[in-house]
């Protein structure tokens, strides 16, 4: 599986206070000019987001970010903007000048820990100050991984040093890149692929879940077919075997199920895409949940990033009305966008989040986490809609029959 994908990718969040050489460090480890290099503190304002081929770590996301130290008036709304950052990164690297190692950091650290996000304590500009020994020995017992650096300086070995000790400290590479099918297609096996070209679709391309499917059937040894829900009857003209599995787009779910066999396994992209992400057993919890929601209860429906509405858009407009079909009661359905968890989640009876396609498997996972821990149940986008259709369990058959944990 390529790493061409921003979910699959290693995020690295850079911290520490104001002036300490952030956005220089960033510079010096990519040897590109990303960030804003300045002597005033404060100079580094919203989180700065890139992309670039670290090797050996592979693609990474790296996170420049504004001082933790910041009491300047808009030092709490710059710290807010920090902070979401740590839902999002799978390591993080807290830099520190000289000695100037104190509470800010140990509450940025405990943070870190409680977040259970690895971290390396990164000694910059020690051209100009050096930690002293006291405190080296205390990073030391406290078994921080620590290195020292200059970031104005040209030096190979330190940079590759840096790069090893990040290797470490990150989990297994199988963690972002688990695979959508693991357990579901055998080589030589048919998987047939649903994939609505309908308004919503995009112009000239099929978008990012299918194409990582196709890819995989693929590298699993695997044959795809790829059909729109109307050619569902053709399969019986052309094919003399059974496909081994169906995987449909979720809004052609009622479609699906009204023309195919029963004993036909099938499921969807979004389901896929929830095993593989994680927090799979809450998600279906929350699916099942549906039923129980009274006349104007409240329902959140969260997307992970800011999309153009189209005049049927599914977050807006298909949702709610399903949901009210479903229950022949009224629901009250809001939308919110976006890496932000909104603070009311607390008025709301279920929460019914996207794909999350764009998000790392970190994000995820403590995005659900997030919400569930507020006693809230949350479900997706694709189980969520098989409930609906009255074919939850059908969906969901296949990936327990695969016996793989989520
Ligand atoms: N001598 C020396 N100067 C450095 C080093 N790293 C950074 N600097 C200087 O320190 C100053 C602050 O660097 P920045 O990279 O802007 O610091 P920052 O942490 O991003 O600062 P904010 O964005 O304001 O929080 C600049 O003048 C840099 O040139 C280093 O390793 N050695
Ligand atoms: S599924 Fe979520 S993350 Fe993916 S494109 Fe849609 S709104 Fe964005
Ligand atoms: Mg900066």
């Amino acid at each position: 599986m390529t790493t061409n994908v921003k979910s699959m990718r290693w995020h690295i969040g850079i911290f520490g206070r104001t002036n300490v050489g952030k956005s220089t460090f960033i510079n010096w480890l990519t040897n590109q000019s990303i960030s804003i290099v300045s002597e005033h503190p404060g100079t580094t304002t919203d989180p700065v987001e890139k992309t670039i081929e670290l090797l050996p770590l592979g693609s990474v996301v790296l996170y420049d970010t504004a001082g933790y130290n910041d009491e300047t008036v808009l030092g709490n709304k710059r710290l807010e903007k920090t902070s979401q950052i740590l839902d999002r990164i799978d390591v993080a690297m807290v830099l520190v000048n000289g000695s100037q190692y104190g509470k800010p950091e140990e509450d940025w650290i405990l943070q870190l820990q409680k977040k259970q996000i690895p971290f390396l304590v990164v000694f910059n500009q020690i051209d100009r100050y050096k930690p002293d020994q006291e405190l080296l020995k205390e990073i030391e017992e406290k078994h921080y991984s620590s290195i020292q650096l200059s970031s104005i300086s040209s030096d190979d070995f330190i940079r590759n040093a840096l790069k090893e000790k990040l290797m470490h400290l990150l989990p297994d590479r199988d963690w972002i890149e688990k695979p959508l099918l693991e357990g579901l297609v055998r080589p030589g096996e048919l998987i047939v692929l649903v994939i609505p070209i309908d308004k919503s679709a995009p112009k000239g391309r099929i978008i990012l879940p299918q194409q990582q499917v196709i890819r995989e059937v693929i590298d699993l040894g695997g044959l795809s077919l790829t059909i729109t829900p109307d050619q569902i009857p053709m399969l019986d003209v052309y094919l003399s075997r059974k496909p081994s599995l169906l995987i449909t787009d979720s809004q052609a779910f009622e479609t699906v199920f009204r023309l195919t066999a029963k004993d036909l396994p099938l499921t969807s992209f979004s389901i896929l895409f929830a095993r593989q992400r994680g927090g799979f057993d809450l998600l279906l919890q929350g699916a099942r949940q549906i039923r129980r929601l009274k006349e104007n209860d409240k329902v959140l429906i969260m997307e992970a990033c800011s999309h153009h509405p189209t005049t049927d858009d599914i977050g807006r407009v298909k949702l709610p009305r399903w949901l009210n079909q479903f229950l022949q009661r009224k629901v009250q359905t809001d939308i919110v966008a976006g890496h932000t968890i909104p603070p009311n989640l607390e008025e709301y009876q279920l929460v019914i989040h996207c794909g999350s396609c764009m998000l790392n498997r970190r994000e995820v996972i403590n995005r659900i986490s997030r919400i569930h821990e507020k006693g809230i149940p949350v479900t997706n986008y694709g189980l969520a809609i098989a409930e609906m259709n009255g074919h939850l369990e059908r969906a969901i058959e296949p990936l327990q029959r695969s016996m793989v944990t989520v």
